[in-house]
């Protein structure tokens, strides 16, 4: 199939054009670089280095034998969207281009607009290039499990039925994000599933959980190829940043109570949910949801298992209660349905400790590169105005 990778420069967009590039499939990316330029910014790096999209492009060709188009466009600019999907005729769009750290979008009315505006905006225009040019290309769309919030009742895939006053209909699961990032989503959802009520347009909504791992089988293959693993306080995700943390002697950063419960999902299997949504195609006018984890873990069983992994390979980690950033439930039920990628022949990468050992021996083995003045969170849900300073320089851990 031909594919375009929207985001095809971040953490999961590279090693999914890398994968989809491996599996046989005719692969465009299109990124805007929104994400290495915060980086510059602000001072913050990936702990692994990265190199140029055209870099990781060249060695893939290099190594591979296999092209993968590129274009450097915003989706928020629609001529240079459209040009992507006119030339390159996608049959799928795996859409990842967006502003993805919660963190980010609460840190000030700027950022919260910026992220709303990236990411309703972008996809608002992904929809009519789709209908403009492209009007049978599947839409799969990397929405977040935390749409739905931490409701006391199961969280079903996409829908629920209803029975009330005596009638009954199935509905739109109710949504109750947790930040103004993950209510872009919500909206999101929204406009795909009307412009394929209006439109006809097929699309999958993958909920996806918080994603941990380094590498995929594709990005081990060569330096050149990794992708970028982030263990800051706007975009490290809990599991790579206890990882990094318990590498380099900082205590483990636990919100709150910790209880906090989440769907975790391996990179590889990610790149794998993504072929088996593409592969599955729906029809006309179909939108579904699917929950797109494989496991549930709260923080603290999160720094347990990094604890007891950690100890083992002779490191001291400690544990640390911060107070709570966010806004959020700190004891609550969770339990999430996820059987559809299941059905379709998900078989998962479960979170063995070897997963957690690789994660840590990686940390050590960059952790010259590891500036920890980034791990602390300084971006609070209650603040008004809160602030990510710019770091003049990378630093050795312990500086
Ligand atoms: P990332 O920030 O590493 O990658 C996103 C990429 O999209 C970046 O390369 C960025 O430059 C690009 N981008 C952003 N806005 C753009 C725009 N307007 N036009 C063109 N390019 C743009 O994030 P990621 O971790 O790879 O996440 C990708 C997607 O998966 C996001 O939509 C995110 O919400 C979703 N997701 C991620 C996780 C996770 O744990 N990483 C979990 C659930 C869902
Ligand atoms: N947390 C800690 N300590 C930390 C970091 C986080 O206790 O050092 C807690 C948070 O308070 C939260 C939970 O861990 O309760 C998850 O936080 P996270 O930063 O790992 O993940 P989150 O902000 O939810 O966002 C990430 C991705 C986002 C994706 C989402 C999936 O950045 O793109 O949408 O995971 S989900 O969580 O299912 O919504």
């Amino acid at each position: 199939m031909r594919i375009l990778v929207l985001g095809g420069d971040g953490y999961l967009g590279w090693p999914q054009a890398l994968y989809l590039s491996q599996k046989g499939h005719e692969v465009a990316v299109f990124d805007n670089l929104a994400r290495r330029q915060f980086d510059l910014r602000h001072g913050f790096d990936s702990l692994v280095p990265i190199q140029t999209l055209h870099r990781r492009i060249a060695c893939w060709q290099e190594l591979a034998g296999r092209e993968i188009v590129h274009y450097h466009g915003d989706t928020r600019d629609y001529p240079a969207l459209s040009h992507a999907f006119q030339e390159f005729e996608p049959e799928v769009a795996v859409h990842y281009a967006e502003q993805r750290a919660a963190p980010y979008s609460m840190i000030d009315r700027e950022h919260a607009v910026e992220t709303q505006d990236n990411n309703v905006i972008g996809t608002l225009n992904v929809l009519y290039a789709i209908k403009d040019f492209a009007p049978g290309c599947h839409l799969v769309k990397l929405g977040t499990m935390g749409e739905y919030g931490t409701p006391n009742i199961d969280i079903e895939e996409g829908f629920i039925e209803i029975e009330y006053k005596g009638r009954k209909d199935v509905l739109p699961y109710p949504k109750q994000p947790g930040s103004f990032y993950h209510l872009s989503k919500v909206h999101d959802s929204h406009n795909i599933m009307f412009a394929c009520k209006i439109w006809g347009i097929r699309s999958t909504d993958l909920n996806q959980g918080i994603v941990y791992g380094a590498d995929t089988y594709e990005t081990e293959l060569h330096p050149d190829l990794a992708t970028r693993f982030d263990y800051d306080q706007v975009y490290g995700t809990a599991l790579n940043r206890f990882c990094v943390q318990a590498a380099v002697g900082f205590p483990l950063t636990i919100y709150g109570r910790g209880g906090q419960t989440r769907g975790y999902i391996n990179i590889k299997d990610t790149m794998r949910c993504i072929e088996l949504a593409a592969l599955s195609e729906p029809a006309e006018g179909e939108y579904r949801v699917f929950n797109q984890i494989t496991e549930r873990f709260s923080i603290n069983d999160v720094a347990a298992m990094v604890h007891r992994v950690g100890t083992a390979m002779g490191l001291t980690v400690e544990m640390n209660t911060l107070p709570n950033p966010r806004v959020e439930a700190e004891e609550h039920y969770y339990n999430a349905v996820h059987t559809k990628l299941m059905d379709l022949g998900l078989e998962p990468h479960l979170l063995a400790d070897a997963v957690i050992e690789r994660m840590i021996t990686l940390a050590q083995e960059y952790r010259d590169r590891v500036d920890t003045r980034l791990i602390l969170p300084t971006v609070d849900w209650r603040e008004v105005e809160n602030h990510v300073e710019p770091v003049e320089s990378l630093a050795v851990a312990g500086d």
